[in-house]
C-alpha cells in the first residue's frame, strides 16, 4: 500500500470484527460507517475527529453503539410500543449491491448504499414488510450526508407509520461554550416536564444543565458553534420537519454504564427527525429523509453564525 493510494471505499474490519465501510476523500477527510445498525460512527475533516463516540461504547449486538450516529427507526424514544428508539440501530445491515437509480447525481466516489430489511422474527415484532435503503456520502468537500430511502413493501395493502430520527452525537470542545442556532421562538417538547410543550425564548440553545428537548417544525437549517474549537456545523435536513437536542449532563450521564462520567462535556446531540407528525406510508409509497452537515472555522470576531 506504501504510496498507493488509499480507496474511496473500503469494507473492512472495526471493533470487534464488526463489519465497516470506511470513505475516504481529499484532504485527509474520512468517514466510517458499520454495518450493525447502519451506524456512523466516525467523520474526519483534516484528520480531526467530529462525532463522539463514548470511550465506554459497547460494539456488540444487541446493544446500540453510544455515539456517533444511531438510527431510530421505525419509534424515536418511546413514542409508541417498541423498544426505545425503534430496531434499525441494532440489527445488522448488508451492503446495497443493486440499488435503485439515487434521485441526485453525486460527484462523490466515496458513499456506500445499504439496506435493512425484515426478518421473519423481525415481522413478529413489527408486522410490517419495509426496505430501508441508506446511503451515507462523503463529499469532495468533507461534508457529510446521510439519505434514507423507506418503502413500504406490505403486499396485503397495509398502510405503516414511523417515526425517525438521525441521532447524532456531535464532538464539542466544552460544552459549555456551544449554542445551537435556529431554534429560538420555536415550540418544543421537554423530555425532563412530561412533554409539556414551551416556546423557546432564547435567542439560542446553550447549555447549563440537562437539556432533552423536541423542538417542533424547525428551519431546514441548522448551526451548532463551538466557540473554543471556533468552529460551526452547519446542518441541513429534508423530509425531517422536528429537531432534537440532548445533553444528559453529570447525573445521567453516571447513569448510564456505556458513558463515561465526564464525557457530557464534549458531547451535544442534535438531531434530524420526524416526530410530532408520524411519516405514513401507503403500499408501494416511498418516503426520503436527508441530511446534510458540513463544518468550518470562524474567525474570533464572529460572535454567532450565518446560517443564510
Ligand atoms: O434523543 C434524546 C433521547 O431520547 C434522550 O431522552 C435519551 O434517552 C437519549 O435519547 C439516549 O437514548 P438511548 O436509548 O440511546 O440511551
Amino acid at each position: 500500500m506504501e504510496g498507493e493510494k488509499a480507496p474511496a471505499v473500503e469494507v473492512c474490519k472495526g471493533v470487534n470484527g464488526l463489519d465497516k465501510v470506511v470513505l475516504r476523500e481529499a484532504r485527509d477527510c474520512s468517514a466510517e460507517v458499520y454495518l450493525y445498525g447502519g451506524h456512523v460512527t466516525s467523520w474526519k475533516n483534516d484528520g480531526e475527529e467530529l462525532l463522539f463516540v463514548s470511550n465506554k461504547a459497547i460494539f456488540k449486538p444487541p446493544k446500540a453503539i453510544r455515539g456517533g450516529i444511531p438510527i431510530c427507526f421505525p419509534q424515536f424514544s418511546n413514542f409508541g410500543s417498541l423498544e426505545q428508539h425503534g430496531f434499525a440501530r441494532n440489527k445488522q445491515w448488508s451492503i446495497d449491491t443493486d440499488p435503485p437509480p439515487f434521485p441526485t447525481v453525486t460527484s462523490s466516489r466515496a458513499f456506500v448504499d445499504l439496506i435493512l430489511k425484515p426478518s421473519e422474527e423481525d415481522l413478529k415484532i413489527w408486522p410490517n414488510s419495509y426496505e430501508f435503503r441508506l446511503r451515507v456520502t462523503l463529499g469532495p468537500g468533507g461534508d457529510l450526508m446521510l439519505t434514507s430511502r423507506i418503502r413500504n413493501t406490505n403486499t396485503e395493502g397495509k398502510t405503516f407509520s414511523f417515526t425517525f430520527a438521525y441521532h447524532t452525537y456531535f464532538f464539542v470542545s466544552d460544552i459549555s461554550e456551544v449554542r445551537v442556532e435556529g431554534l429560538e421562538t420555536l415550540d418544543y417538547l421537554d423530555n425532563l416536564q412530561e412533554r409539556k410543550r414551551f416556546t423557546e425564548q432564547g435567542d439560542a440553545v446553550v447549555f447549563e444543565s440537562e437539556v432533552d428537548k423536541i423542538y417542533l417544525s424547525t428551519p431546514a437549517k441548522l448551526a451548532i458553534l463551538d466557540h473554543e474549537k471556533k468552529r460551526t456545523f452547519v446542518l441541513r435536513k429534508d423530509g425531517l420537519p422536528d429537531a432534537v437536542v440532548w445533553n444528559p449532563w453529570d447525573k445521567k450521564a453516571k447513569a448510564m454504564a456505556d458513558f463515561g462520567d465526564d464525557e457530557y462535556k464534549h458531547m451535544v446531540c442534535v438531531e434530524a427527525a420526524a416526530i410530532e407528525k408520524p411519516i405514513e406510508l401507503k403500499p408501494n409509497e416511498e418516503w426520503t429523509g436527508r441530511y446534510f452537515s458540513l463544518v468550518w472555522s470562524f474567525t474570533s470576531d464572529m460572535d454567532h453564525a450565518c446560517i443564510c
